[in-house]
């Protein structure tokens, strides 16, 4: 894929100041020219899905325009993660910053590096309803982003964030 495309991001926090790093690594995710914000949903507390016993996440999405590749954004993604310190020590353990790729155009890729559309994003209210918050109109997997929500096991978890 080449040009122009919309890319959703998530990202989630749990450990840190969470509120401060998701602000600031959203302008860091777009600062560079390749990468424009199109669109930013509500933050969301929500209850930690899997994992560990660890603190409440906070959550949103954004919607970029990008003219980076997929394996360049998601690179740019990962060294965003890294300026907060990012380490990956147990899986779906709490971490001060993750940044996951939920779309990236149309563009269906079964990689392991780069799974997309995200490969558990279907069933997380955690991604999808502040997804549907921005953008009413959004699909994924063939089905409104809403109606998927909806039905997420997570979703008795999420509130809006109403600030520290
Ligand atoms: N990778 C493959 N596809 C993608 C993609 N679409 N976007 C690879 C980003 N990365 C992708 O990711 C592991 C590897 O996935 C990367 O090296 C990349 O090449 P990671 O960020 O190092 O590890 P992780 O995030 O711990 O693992 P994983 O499996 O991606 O976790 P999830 O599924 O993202 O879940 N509960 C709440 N309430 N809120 C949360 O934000 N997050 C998780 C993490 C679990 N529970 C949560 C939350
Ligand atoms: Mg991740």
């Amino acid at each position: 894929m080449s040009g122009t495309v919309r890319s959703v991001l998530a990202l989630g926090s749990n450990l840190g100041v969470s509120s401060d790093t998701l602000v600031l690594a959203v302008a860091d995710l777009v600062e560079p020219d390749d990468v424009r914000l199109h669109a930013v949903s509500p933050v969301v507390r929500t209850k930690p899905v899997g994992g560990p016993e660890q603190p409440d996440y906070l959550n949103m999405v954004i919607e970029v325009e990008t003219d980076l590749g997929p394996y360049e954004l998601l690179a740019h993604c990962q060294a965003v993660e890294e300026k907060y310190h990012r380490k990956r020590i147990v899986r779906w353990g709490p971490r001060t910053l993750d940044i996951d790729i939920i779309t990236y155009g149309s563009l269906v890729s079964d990689d392991e590096v780069l799974t997309i559309p995200h490969p558990r994003a279907a069933s997380r209210a955690f991604v999808l309803q502040p997804w549907a918050w921005m953008d009413a109109g959004a699909r994924l997997a063939g089905r409104p982003v809403a109606e998927l929500a909806a039905e997420a096991e997570d979703l008795a978890g999420l509130v809006p964030f109403e600030g520290v």
